[in-house]
């Protein structure tokens, strides 16, 4: 693949409805998207940070910087055989994993097109549909967390993760465990939490919980393992994993039992393929995380989530639950059983709406890499 062109657009799509977690409200969903053109083929990559650095340390604001000033000149003369060799190219910068995983995800979708397959078929994934949850905001009452749940239910989704924080946590859960003693159930605290709280995060044990995801600090992997032994639900851990090499180091210290796999957090969609091949081959089981992701990104999680280690439905959910207007042609819909299919296009298997990214586009910027001749 010779990159031609890279075009990077600052979007902000609003939510269908607030998402509350413990950093903090999010109305408007603000991403970067990145139009790559190479053997005068066009791919779409997505990069997940968000506006705010509640979440992670990247931004929207760092990772356009670090695009643009020093990933792309990276790219500039090089010819590149397969989507992961970026991975090398990019090894100069530190950090940054969404920002590297959105420039791999766009040449996966460009290699996938000039392959004529799907994503799922390069990943070796052998679903045709993959069981998905849905990702609840904290709510202002147990009464209210009980009714956004019952829509949920009532819309076909089998497994429920509830967003936590310190005040809004065990009584939320056990009005939603007491009213369904059957749903597959789960919480996300997103760091709120500290060691000193291992009492409080145990009471969550009588709840029959499948993972309690990311209870305390992203770089607290031992606390997260001294944790783990006081509790009998495993730990899940979402933003303590930003490499391969982490799954592994969380795994030998016990500081989880469960990963959750996000490409952006990993560095890209090849970093996911690895953690995934480390925790089948050793029994863990992994699940595909969300980062409210527009059709591109969501289509990439669909792939990757029909490899046979996942083993807990993704933080995938239908487009309705976040966008009434999304920048892909195609919505993502939620099956009877709790599913969505997987894209079998080639790529991606997803088409940008040009109208839809005009839209809700901020700003935009088109890099020209001109190939040596
Ligand atoms: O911690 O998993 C998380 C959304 C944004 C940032 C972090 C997280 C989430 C979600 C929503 O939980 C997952 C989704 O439905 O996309
Ligand atoms: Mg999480």
């Amino acid at each position: 693949m010779k990159i031609e062109q890279i075009t990077l657009y600052n979007v902000s799509m609003p939510l269908v409805a607030p998402f509350e977690t413990s950093f903090g409200r999010i109305l408007n969903r603000d991403c970067i998207l990145l139009e790559i053109v190479a053997d005068g083929v066009t791919g779409w990559g997505e990069c997940v940070a968000d506006r705010d650095p509640g979440y992670a340390y990247e931004t929207t604001g760092t990772a356009w910087h670090i695009l643009k000033d020093f990933l792309i000149p990276l790219l500039i003369y090089r010819d590149i055989s397969h989507p992961s060799d970026v991975q090398g190219l990019f090894l100069p910068v530190k950090g940054h994993p969404m920002a590297k995983a959105g420039v791999e995800m766009a040449l996966w979708d460009i290699y996938g097109k000039q392959s004529g397959l799907p994503l799922v078929r390069l990943f070796k994934g052998e679903r045709q549909k993959v069981a998905v949850g849905v990702s609840v905001g904290i709510q202002s009452s147990p009464g209210d967390l009980l009714d956004t749940v019952a829509g949920y239910l009532q819309a076909g989704y089998r497994r429920i993760k509830l967003k936590i924080k310190p005040g809004k946590d065990v009584k939320y859960v056990a009005a939603v465990r007491e009213a369904y003693p059957e749903i597959l159930l789960q919480v996300d605290a997103n760091s709120a939490y500290h060691l000193d709280q291992a009492d409080l995060l145990s009471e969550l044990d009588q709840w029959e919980l499948l993972l309690i995801e990311q209870p305390l600090a992203e770089d607290d992997l031992w606390d997260h393992h001294l944790l783990q032994k006081r509790l009998a639900t495993p730990l899940c851990l979402d933003e303590s994993i930003l490499s391969p090499r982490h799954a592994r180091q969380a795994l030998e210290m016990g500081a989880c039992r469960i990963i959750n796999i996000k490409a952006g957090r990993v560095g890209g969609l090849s970093h996911s393929l690895e953690i995934h091949q480390y925790c089948y081959e050793r029994g863990v089981p992994v699940w595909c995380g969300g980062m409210l992701e527009t059709g591109i990104g969501r289509a990439a999680n669909l792939a990757l989530a029909a490899l046979p280690g996942f083993a807990l439905p993704g933080d995938i959910s239908a487009t309705e639950r976040y966008y009434q207007e999304d920048i892909t042609e195609q919505r993502f819909v939620l099956n009877p059983d709790s599913t969505i299919d997987v894209p079998q296009q080639p790529g991606l298997g997803v088409d940008v709406s040009r109208k839809s990214l005009h839209k809700y586009t901020l700003e935009k910027l088109t890099v020209h890499l001109g190939a040596r001749q």
